[in-house]
């Protein structure tokens, strides 16, 4: 397969001024006529050849100039000697005949139960027609689109319509992946927004009839989105209209496209009856998300691919602020830093780490992953740390007015910071080149009045990369007294050496530090901590992150001591956590997350760190025998919790009560395991919202009950697909680890079971990669359940195919037997005949 380098990177020979495009619709022959102007890129000097990308297309007719062409192209595309093409300028016309309805692979133009949509990032508009597919290429369009559906839409502003067609004009130059058509008989659920220079905007969600009913929370948070990003980053939306879709086959979360976003329908549809507030959470963040892309993205787009954490990075860390605008900054950081360990630090230490910014790829689709998105977002976030919040504010200004219009590098995104502030980022950059977890160990000492900071860093070797260079790694640091005082505020030292120590002098006792406060930086700290300072940091700390993180690393260490020898939970641990419950000052969803316990993956990875072999079984048992200890020894505040925290009023997915549901269904997770499922059964009869209903589902499968309750959810929900997804995944997910391979095999033998929607796949063949101690079970049937399906949908859907393998990211952390099984399994899907690029990527890097 061929590498694509950022070294090569060469400007385009030929820029595009304007597209414009027709659309005749049809589910097996739609045709596609495309008139684009051509002029030569004076950053490319000379006469070239034009390049147009094309997959999957039947060219019809090509004219230049109003002149027949006859072109031959080949399988990505098409090329026109520079010898036949005119100098400085010319007009290309083609027509093509593609199949939306036969188009699996959900790139492109395809279809999703009668309805026509779109998805062009990476790399769809070259399956749509003959096209300079890349993001440096950018140009207003022009699209008429021919359907007997009644709602036809794309980018920018609608221009005129009648019946059978409709005409949108984006005024925007914008690369060819932002993109997007629908077609369909949809409803909207509208509204409208005055931006802050007094501009109306037309705000429609577009959704199935039936689900219009589902759309108030997404308008909400569009409403809220547009304005926070005009408060915050003085953004002001740009066009007419801001249309967004909900689809249910999408193999992403959702997509930016100018003016038209499309969003996997899970990302939008939610009513207290269907949505979990987790649901509501994640529907406020996505939209968001997209939302912001209109500047950090659309607006500012990418040069090449390999730029991508310019706009994610960025985009992900503005989404991040905005939700904890919204709930709480504490709950959001531990959250996303939760989300970041179990993703990113996973992918970071095993096969398949690579640079925030990728150096090469095969298949673009293969690296939107947490590093790119998550540790991305965590580099915006140091930065900000390592220049203040005045040089960050001053910073983004300046990267909007340079670059608006523009598609731009790394390299561009640190000169304004370096413009700004007059200081040398060169070494904080290589954050941007270097893979994998920086570890920073911590010494410290103690004499006269004067406390020592000692710190070391490394980041370990990773594929293709052995050895590195020290980082930037801002340390935000504070220092406790004994009794829990705080006798130094936050500051935040900056390692840049191997080895450096920090002082501070004047302290009237040897003081408890308390180091990567808010987690200043994506790193694994590596320090010897008594339980006794953790007791004062989890009682004291002025941090809530690290207030969180004593008790996270208690039971880490609880957890581990009792897989490694069998040792009984401290009566200190199970204290602090019964202080936490009693603590009325604490915010109900921080305490959830404090009861939240390290999953079985994260302690997997835990033993690993530590030079150990993890056993998943034996993870599993301990896990579940720490969860039923800490219930009995809780049982009080538990019951009193769950009764306390129990919904008062009408529902609303806001935070307050959101983090009381969370409370109150942790606690019953816990007394689920004494009372074999009693008050769970009673939860289950009697919520009136999604979120008790399958916080008291998912207590009873855990502990192996609640077959009534699933079929009765079942009945109930049959006929909604995003629940019955849920139904799907739970079932999974919580099947004891003997029986999870056979649970999936029955539930993908269901008749419900549509494998080829994304969403069902992942519920279920995406459930058991979840299950960890059913997946890594030692009879290889987990391995190989997976693996056979992603074999079968490999040559349907490769995005998504891809994308799931990484379930086996992990083998080399397992015994000699588990990764002989994996790899027997690897070494299948790298053989199988229909092997596609994506997939064959991915098992490459796995196989190393
Ligand atoms: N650009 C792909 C989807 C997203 O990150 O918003
Ligand atoms: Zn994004």
């Amino acid at each position: 397969p061929q590498v694509i380098r950022l070294a090569d990177y060469a400007p385009p020979a030929w820029l595009v001024d304007e597209v414009s495009l027709i659309f005749r619709l049809d589910p097996a022959a739609t045709r596609v006529q495309s008139r684009i102007s051509f002029r030569a890129n004076p950053a490319a000097p000379g006469h070239h050849d034009l390049w147009l990308d094309g997959e999957n297309l039947k060219l019809l007719s090509a004219r230049i100039n109003g002149e027949a062409r006859s072109v031959t192209p080949g399988p990505e595309g098409l090329r026109i000697p520079a010898t036949e093409l005119p100098e400085g300028q010319f007009l290309w016309e083609a027509e093509v005949e593609i199949a939306p309805e036969g188009n699996t692979a959900l790139e492109g133009l395809y279809m999703s139960r009668g309805m026509y949509c779109t998805q062009c990032e990476a790399e769809g508009f070259r399956k749509i027609t003959f096209y300079p597919d890349r993001p440096d290429v950018m140009a207003t369009f022009r699209v008429r689109i021919e359907s007997e559906l009644p709602v036809l839409l794309s980018n920018g502003n609608p221009t005129a319509q009648g019946a059978g067609w409709a005409e949108w004009h984006d005024p925007w130059p914008k690369p060819a992946y932002l993109f997007a058509l629908v077609a369909g008989d949809l409803v909207a659920q509208s509204n409208r927004f005055t931006t802050v220079s007094g501009t109306e905007v037309a705000l429609n969600i577009w959704v199935r009839p039936g689900d219009e009913n589902k759309c108030a929370y997404a308008m909400d948070a569009l409403i809220r989105s547009m304005r926070w990003d005009e408060e915050v980053y003085g953004r002001e939306y740009d066009l007419d209209v801001f249309n967004i879709v909900a689809v249910d086959d999408f193999n992403m979360g959702a997509m930016e496209n100018k003016g038209l976003n499309i969003f996997n329908s899970r990302y939008v549809l939610a009513s207290p009856e269907t949505a979990t507030d987790q649901d509501y959470e994640n529907i406020e963040r996505i939209i968001a998300h997209e939302y912001f892309h209109n500047w950090t993205g659309n607006r500012i787009t990418c040069r090449d691919w390999f730029q991508l954490c310019l706009k994610e990075g960025l985009t992900v860390y503005r989404d991040q602020q905005f939700t904890g605008d919204m709930r709480s900054h504490a709950v959001k950081r531990i959250e996303d830093v939760l989300t970041l360990r179990a993703r990113q630090f996973r992918e970071d230490n095993g096969p398949l780490a690579h640079n925030v910014r990728p150096e090469t790829y095969v298949e673009i689709n293969n690296f939107y992953t947490a590093t790119v998105y998550e540790k991305g977002a965590e580099l915006i976030g140091m930065l900000r740390r390592l220049v203040g919040d005045d040089a960050y504010r001053a910073a983004l200004r300046l990267y909007f007015e340079r670059h608006d219009g523009q598609a731009c590098t790394i390299e561009d995104w640190i000169r304004v910071f370096e413009d700004t502030t007059h200081r040398d980022l060169s070494q904080f950059k290589r954050w941007y080149s270097q893979a994998g977890t920086p570890r920073v160990m911590v010494e410290d000492s103690w004499a006269d009045g004067t406390y020592v900071l000692r710190l070391h860093q490394s980041v370990p070797a990773t594929p293709g990369q052995p050895l590195k260079e020290p980082l930037v790694i801002p340390v935000a640091v504070g220092l406790l007294g004994q009794d829990g005082r705080e006798l130094q505020p936050t500051v935040v030292l900056e390692l840049s050496e191997p080895v450096q120590e920090f002082r501070f002098e004047g302290l009237p006792q040897r003081p408890v530090p308390s180091i990567l406060r808010g987690f200043s930086a994506p790193v694994i700290l590596q320090r010897d901590q008594t339980s006794a300072e953790r007791a004062v940091l989890l009682a004291h700390d002025t941090d809530p992150f690290n207030r969180w993180e004593a008790g996270r690393s208690l039971a880490r260490d609880v957890l581990l001591a009792m897989i490694a020898r069998d040792e009984a939970p401290s009566t200190a641990f199970l204290e602090g956590l019964g202080s936490l419950l009693r603590d009325p000052a604490l915010d109900p969803a921080f305490i959830a997350l404090a009861l939240r316990l390290p999953s079985e993956d994260d302690l997997a990875q835990a033993l690993h760190e530590a030079g150990e072999v993890p056993d998943p079984a034996r993870i599993h048992d301990m896990r579940r025998k720490l969860t039923h200890l800490r219930a009995e020894h809780l049982a009080e505040d538990l019951h009193r919790i769950h009764d306390a925290m129990a919904s008062t009023g009408a529902y609303d997915p806001a935070a307050d009560q959101a983090g009381r549901r969370a409370l109150r269904n942790a606690a019953l997770a816990g007394l689920t395991h004494l009372d074999q499922g009693a008050r769970a059964s009673r939860q289950f009869a009697t919520a009136d919202n999604m979120t008790e209903q399958l916080g008291a589902l998912s207590a009873l499968l855990e502990i192996g009950a609640g077959a009534d309750e699933l079929a009765a959810f079942y009945d109930q929900w049959r006929g909604d697909r995003l629940v019955l997804d849920k139904w799907f995944g739970l079932q999974v997910m919580f099947a004891a680890p003997d029986a999870a391979a056979e649970t999936a095999a029955g539930l993908a033998a269901h008749p419900d079971f549509d494998w080829k929607n994304p969403n069902r796949f992942r519920a279920v063949i995406g459930g058991l990669s979840a299950n960890a101690a059913g997946f890594h079970h030692a009879s290889g049937a987990g391995y190989r359940f997976v693996a056979d399906w992603l074999i079968r949908l490999d040559p349907l859907n490769p995005q998504t195919a891809a994308r799931m393998s990484t379930a086996f990211e992990t083998w080399q952390r397992y015994d000699p037997g588990r990764q002989a099984l994996i790899r027997a399994e690897l070494e299948r899907m790298r053989s199988a005949p229909t092997l596609s690029r994506d997939l064959g990527e991915m098992v490459g890097r796995m196989l190393g």
